[in-house]
């Protein structure tokens, strides 16, 4: 009789985009402290290192099993040695010292409430850390003149940091398809981002609008925008074109269609109803969008912000941060007095921050909506792009090009040796093109 133990050597390919990665993670506690240790590295603008844990925490993510020992460990690409230290501690001791230090930090922990901040980046939060400003007051009583994004970004700061419920997102789906269909009829809109990965929460839901006849959809933006804020749903929203042609990851020769996609960052105004709110067993009468309506429109007066103001720049405004609310001790609620004015683009605006703070008591709550409208030519580079996850997408460009010679993108494929774009119009078609197995959004949760 043999008493050798066998051990479970895991094995995975090195692209996330190779790999099969579903909710279910049975490694949290491994992935937590390698994700706060990423968190850290993005916040100080060190893209490399955060990656480099990205990329190790993502390994674990898709383990069928809990890994017990380091031997397990040795058949694993993306470990690099600070990852296996913090490994190594987590299974020696219950816990990453590193990580659990990162956590406690007073840099971190202020960066974090002030990348919280809807239009503030990683840059800003670390100019106004170096001048003190550690806490959402600090910044109030620092006179600083904040743009559009960020005022709306600290007026609803607390429901911004609540994660959106899948219930919610789908009430907001149902807004969006009616103020879409009333523009635009035929046009078709798809739930994307961590939502269509089938996560159960967000901290933003996003949207693909296409219509299946080229050109169709040119101009439909600002009209969705108008109707939405006649029927008093936007709090602030910013549309920008987004130009393929200045795009720092397009291919080089993009196509005179290219440069279409227009993108709206929005901050949406959602009914507490029967449907959103999350008492269990309660009969729903009306249908969501019918009871919405009427309740938006009795209440009036929505805080209608025009987002002509320069929000921090597209990627300090999209600035993602896992909404995690133990690690936030609600900020707003160190300020005093209860009305603040803040100096805002050098006007004197008083911000009702009861208002802010009642965020559990009021009967709306502040719910963070990106818009995407593509050419249906685009369509599935755009459906692909903007489901995520993020580590998924950065793979699958990396295996594009390094092991394709090919440029991907949200708008198109470019295949350098042919020196020609490669049509696309599905998910499965692009995989395809890039000699890959085709992956289910599901399976995207890198
Ligand atoms: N995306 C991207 N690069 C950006 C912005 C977005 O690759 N600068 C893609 C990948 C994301 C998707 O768009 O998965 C949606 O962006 P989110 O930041 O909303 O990410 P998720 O929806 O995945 O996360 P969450 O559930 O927190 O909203
Ligand atoms: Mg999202």
């Amino acid at each position: 009789q043999s008493n050798k133990v066998e051990v479970v050597v895991f094995s995975a390919p090195s692209y996330a985009c190779k790999r099969r990665t579903t909710l279910k993670n049975h490694n949290t506690l491994l992935t937590e402290a390698l994700s706060i240790l990423a968190e850290s590295a993005e916040l100080n603008e060190d893209e490399g290192r955060g990656v480099a844990f990205r990329r190790a925490a993502a390994v674990l993510k898709c383990l069928p099993k809990a890994v017990s020992s380091m031997e397990q460990l040795r058949g694993l690409p993306c470990l690099g040695d600070h990852s296996m230290r913090v490994i190594k501690d987590i299974l020696e001791n219950g816990a990453s010292s590193e990580a659990e230090s990162t956590k406690q930090s007073e840099r971190f922990k202020a960066l974090k409430v002030l990348t919280g901040i809807f239009g503030v980046g990683a840059k800003t939060a670390d100019r106004w850390f170096r001048e003190g400003i550690h806490s959402l007051s600090q910044l109030q009583e620092s006179g600083h003149t904040l743009n559009q994004a960020q005022q709306a970004g600290l007026q609803f700061y607390d429901d911004i940091n609540l994660p959106v419920s899948k219930t919610e997102a789908d009430a907001i789906s149902e807004i969006v398809e009616k103020a879409v269909h009333a523009v635009l009829p035929g046009a078709e809109i798809t739930l994307t981002g961590g939502f269509r990965r089938g996560k159960l929460t967000g901290h933003d839901v996003d949207f693909l609008i296409t219509h299946p006849e080229e050109g169709k959809e040119e101009g439909l933006m600002p009209k969705v925008v108008s109707w939405l804020e006649s029927q008093g749903f936007l709090l602030y929203q910013k549309t920008t074109r987004n130009s393929y042609l200045e795009s720092k990851d397009g291919p080089g020769r993009p196509a005179s269609n290219m440069d279409r996609f227009e993108r709206c960052l929005s901050i949406f105004k959602l009914t507490k109803d029967r449907c959103v709110g999350q008492k269990q067993g309660t009969k729903q009468s009306a249908t969501p969008i019918e009871s919405h309506v009427k309740t938006v429109c009795s209440l009036g007066d929505p805080t209608q912000a025009k987002g002509e103001g320069n929000s921090e720049s597209l990627t300090g405004s999209c600035q993602k941060t896992e909404p995690n609310p133990q690690s936030h001790p609600h900020p707003l609620s160190q300020i005093h007095p209860s009305n603040l004015t803040l100096n805002v683009l050098g006007q004197e605006k008083s911000l009702d921050v009861d208002q802010a703070q009642t965020s559990g008591h009021k009967p709306w709550r502040a719910v963070r909506v990106d818009l995407v409208v593509s050419p249906v030519s685009q369509f599935a580079f755009a459906l692909l792009g903007w489901t995520g996850s993020k580590l998924f997408e950065r793979e699958l460009r990396r295996w594009a090009g390094h092991e394709k010679a090919m440029s991907l993108s949200s708008h198109a494929l470019y295949d350098n040796k042919q020196s020609r774009y490669l049509r696309a119009s599905s998910e499965e078609e692009i995989f395809a093109h890039l000699g890959l197995e085709y992956i289910p959004p599901t399976e995207r949760n890198a």
